[in-house]
């Protein structure tokens, strides 16, 4: 496999109180990514505010925060080739509207404060790394190997 990787994903509040997580996590799977940890929890505030630090100078910030903690969450780490690009690609844009048809957000929401899903930004050097430190220890991540790599990867 090359360039294997893990990233960070979370369904949102929005998405574990419309039922979506085993959607979100089945089409992650049938993808052919490896799910490598998983906790259904709360966020605090503090956990809160760190995760979405770049964003506290901004005019959303307060209600992201207050959203991210309104509920649980399912936070999880996704192995494979290429895996903190391609989990967003599958999610779509930032803003479900703009998001197409087939992807997460462009399937499951409509509005920019309730996208149902987060992914760590591929563009942001790190960003997968940093994240997954934030909200597991390493004990937490397993190493193993699925069944249907052989034939998932040349
Ligand atoms: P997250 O981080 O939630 O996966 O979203 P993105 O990586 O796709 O987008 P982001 O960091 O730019 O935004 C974080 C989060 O803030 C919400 N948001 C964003 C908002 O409520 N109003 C806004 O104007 C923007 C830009 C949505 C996602």
């Amino acid at each position: 496999m090359a360039d294997a990787e893990r990233t960070f994903v979370m369904v949102k509040p929005d998405g574990v109180q419309r039922g979506l997580i085993g959607e979100i996590v089945s089409r992650l799977e049938e993808r052919g990514l490896k799910m490598v940890g998983g906790k259904f929890m709360q966020i605090d505030q503090d956990l809160a505010e760190e995760h979405y630090g770049e964003h506290e100078d901004k005019p959303f910030f307060d209600g992201l925060v207050d959203f991210i903690t309104s509920g649980p969450v399912f936070a999880m780490v996704w192995e494979g080739q290429d895996a903190t690009r391609q989990v967003r690609k599958m999610m779509g844009e930032t803003d479900p509207a703009e998001s197409a048809p087939g992807t997460i957000r462009g399937d499951y929401g409509l509005d920019l404060g309730r996208n149902v899903i987060h992914g760590s930004d591929h563009e942001d050097p790190g960003a997968n790394e940093r994240e997954i430190a934030l909200f597991f220890d390493d004990d937490e991540l397993l190493d193993y190997e699925r069944v249907d790599e052989q034939w998932l990867y040349e």
